[in-house]
């Protein structure tokens, strides 16, 4: 069943099911293709194998949604940073270039990012018409995060930050929100009929900057969605009770609840909205039993109500593909 008909008339009776971080290591078929490629970025801007890895979990699983093989990462990179991502070590960027990142153009920024939206094109002739195809943005903080390169081992950040950097923050979000816009427009012209806005960072920011470093960048974000009648998800990681504000100033269609957010205060302060969600990534690592018991609490709590079923965060690398496959199965026998 595709995502949109279910997110738009907030369908109840039925929960659709794709993860993050679907398309990814834990797959042999991936390891094996991403082992010939030890590029990331090109592999990213390789449209046929792009489509291919998108559609690897699909082959496999049937699930309900694709979501396009790429990365949250080619926003900066097509503005002008260089990307690499380190074994064990993850994403490393150049210093940023506040001239570079002022001069950008969109034509520029979009002829970068073409193989992308090719990719897209490629999947949408693979993938069954009943199935949605996911594109994806990072928030404007979260791009920010590794575009400054600011350190996130500490939970909350030195408040300092944002009062010194005030100018240059709101100059780089601005900036980067027209970027943004772009690029999902051009994902969906290329077929992609979901939207998923990743602020996975989002849990750095102190309360009283959420509303302009969180809130209100996604709601800019969201709103550009709806103009352009395609559906959202929103994923403001870690902000823990201030779901809810955010729930009432951003509106999305879909909220996509972390680990940390305890599912039945979710039913309870999250209305009006489809959730999507929740199980800690770390249970598939567990044993059969934990697994299905984890599983059924949500379809339990989230039971007559419109829910997606996913996790809290993306599928770990060391997740069994086969356990995956029977909690897939679980979920489908439970609906
Ligand atoms: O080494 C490898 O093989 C690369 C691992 C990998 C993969 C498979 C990275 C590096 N990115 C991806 C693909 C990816 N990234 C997708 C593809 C579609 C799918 O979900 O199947 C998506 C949606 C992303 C989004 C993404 N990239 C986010 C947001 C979601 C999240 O995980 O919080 C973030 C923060 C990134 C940055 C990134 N890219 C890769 C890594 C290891 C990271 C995270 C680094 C960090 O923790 O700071």
């Amino acid at each position: 069943m595709k995502l949109t008909n279910f997110l738009i008339n907030k369908n109840s009776s039925c929960v659709p099911i794709w993860f993050m971080r679907q398309a990814g290591r834990y797959l042999p078929e991936f390891r094996e293709i991403r082992s010939k490629n030890p590029d990331f970025i090109k592999l990213c801007l390789n449209s046929q194998l792009s489509a291919k890895i998108t559609m690897q979990p699909i082959n496999r699983f049937n699930l309900d949604a694709a979501i396009i093989f790429s990365d949250i990462l080619m926003t900066p990179y097509a503005l002008g940073q260089d990307v690499n991502f380190i074994k064990n070590k993850g994403p490393v960027l150049s210093n940023f270039n506040m001239d570079i990142f002022l001069n950008n153009k969109i034509e520029n920024f979009t002829n970068k990012l073409t193989p992308v939206y090719d990719a897209i094109k490629e999947t949408r002739t693979k993938l069954n018409k009943e199935k949605s195809l996911i594109s994806f943005v990072g928030s404007p903080w979260t791009l920010i995060i590794y575009m400054l390169k600011i350190n996130k081992e500490n939970n909350t950040l030195d408040k300092e930050i944002f009062s010194k950097k005030k100018a240059e923050f709101d100059l780089i979000f601005e900036k980067l929100n027209l970027f943004l816009c772009a690029h999902i427009k051009n994902q969906i012209n290329a077929g992609a009929d979901v939207v998923q806005i990743f602020d996975s960072w989002a849990g750095l920011i102190p309360k009283e900057y959420l509303y302009d470093y969180c809130y209100k960048p996604n709601k800019k974000l969201v709103d550009f969605c709806k103009n352009n009648k395609v559906s959202v998800i929103c994923f403001p990681k870690g902000i823990k009770d201030n779901y809810s504000h955010f729930l009432d100033v951003v509106k999305p269609d879909c909220l996509s609840i972390d680990y940390d957010i305890d599912p039945e205060w979710a039913r309870t302060n999250l209305s009006n909205v489809c959730i999507q969600g929740g199980m800690n990534p770390n249970v598939l690592l567990l044993n059969e039993k934990i697994i299905y018991n984890e599983a059924e609490k949500y379809l339990k709590i989230f039971n007559k109500y419109p829910y997606i079923f996913n996790l809290g965060h993306g599928l770990l690398p060391e997740t069994n593909p086969d356990k995956l496959e029977k909690l897939i199965r679980f979920v489908r026998e439970y609906n």
